[in-house]
């Protein structure tokens, strides 16, 4: 029987792309700070001239899929993370928005075979999604965590042999 598990200290050679939304970016910009605290602190390059660690900016989080998508197909990354708000207060066609982006991202992640982290916060209030991105916790550390865990975790699975 083999077990196959990620490490979160396995970053030689991890290169990762982090894709951010500006939209609602008091809380974005707070998930991408707390989602690099916890790359830089378990080992990856978060420098500026990094050359293990790249970030996009898109308008909102319904773009956050082609982006990632190109960044996947670039075969540069072994994982992504997608970062992004969608609050529902403030937004009548939340559910169009916060489908796109979720169904977005798992298809990228499924036809590229890389991992895609989904960072998308959904809430009802803005106090709750500045809550998440750093008031309480801060989820883009869980983000970042969850990434490394990811990339590690691909390594040691068999490589495909065959793809439908
Ligand atoms: N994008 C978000 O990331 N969060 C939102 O809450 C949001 N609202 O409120 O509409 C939002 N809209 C922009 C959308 O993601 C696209 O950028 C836009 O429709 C252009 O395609």
């Amino acid at each position: 029987m083999a077990t196959f598990e990620g490490r979160f200290t396995d970053v030689q050679g991890l290169r990762i792309a982090v894709v951010v939304a500006r939209f609602n970016d008091l809380v974005t910009g707070k998930l991408l700070s707390g989602c690099l605290d916890c790359l830089g602190r378990h080992g990856v390059n978060t420098a500026a001239d990094s050359e293990q660690l790249d970030v996009a900016w898109v308008p909102g989080s319904f773009e956050l899929p082609v982006v990632a998508q190109q960044l996947a197909l670039s075969g540069r990354y072994q994982v992504l993370i997608t970062l992004g708000a969608v609050i529902r207060g403030d937004t009548p066609h939340f559910d169009v928005v916060v489908a796109e982006a979720s169904k977005g991202i798992a298809s990228v992640a499924r036809d590229t075979g890389v991992p895609v982290i989904f960072g998308v916060l959904t809430t009802d209030t803005m106090q709750q999604a500045l809550e998440r991105a750093g008031i309480k916790s801060n989820l883009g550390w869980s983000y970042g965590l969850q990434a490394l865990e990811m990339g590690s975790l691909m390594k040691t699975l068999p490589t495909p042999s065959r793809v439908d």
